[in-house]
């Protein structure tokens, strides 16, 4: 089945140069990369687009992270691209996460763990919807 995923290479991952080489593993993971762009989230955008962690205890730590500094975000296209973009990032918790994943090699602990990608086909939709216009995912650029 074709699908696509959200993926955000988070402030921590940016700042210690891993946009090319976190891209370079979606690559050779076997997944296409649709759209993308670098940008800084606001505090705001950062807890909207975290919203349905926002009782969590950690919500405002991972909103001023997730605000700290220019993301990469991306949308990713393939087979089962949810599940697979997923393995290539490993656990959440990079001191979980298999060896080979994004998340051991440029990862800190569970907030600073240099990547994003969404969890399910509901939530990739919506996350998309959150970054990419239907005219920058028609390969048309932005206006
Ligand atoms: P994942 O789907 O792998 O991103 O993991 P979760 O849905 O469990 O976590 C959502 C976000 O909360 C991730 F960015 C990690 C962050 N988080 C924390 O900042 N602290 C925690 O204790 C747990 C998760």
């Amino acid at each position: 089945m074709q699908q696509r995923t959200l993926s955000i290479v988070k402030p921590d991952a940016v700042a210690k140069h891993g946009i090319g080489p976190i891209l370079a593993r979606i690559e050779k993971g076997g997944l296409r990369i649709v759209a993308g762009r670098l940008l800084r989230l606001s505090r705001g955008e950062a807890e909207a687009f975290y919203a349905v962690h926002s009782a969590r205890p950690f919500f405002g730590s991972l909103c001023d992270f997730m605000s700290s500094g220019p993301v990469f975000v991306s949308v990713l296209e393939g087979e089962n691209a949810i599940v697979r973009y997923r393995e290539v990032l490993g656990a959440t918790d990079p001191a979980k996460a298999d060896a080979g994943t994004v998340r051991k090699d440029f990862g800190t602990d569970v907030e600073r763990n240099a990547a994003h990608g969404s969890d399910a086909p509901e939530t990739a939709a919506q996350e998309i919807g959150f970054f990419f216009s239907a005219r920058e995912l028609a390969g048309l650029g932005v206006r």
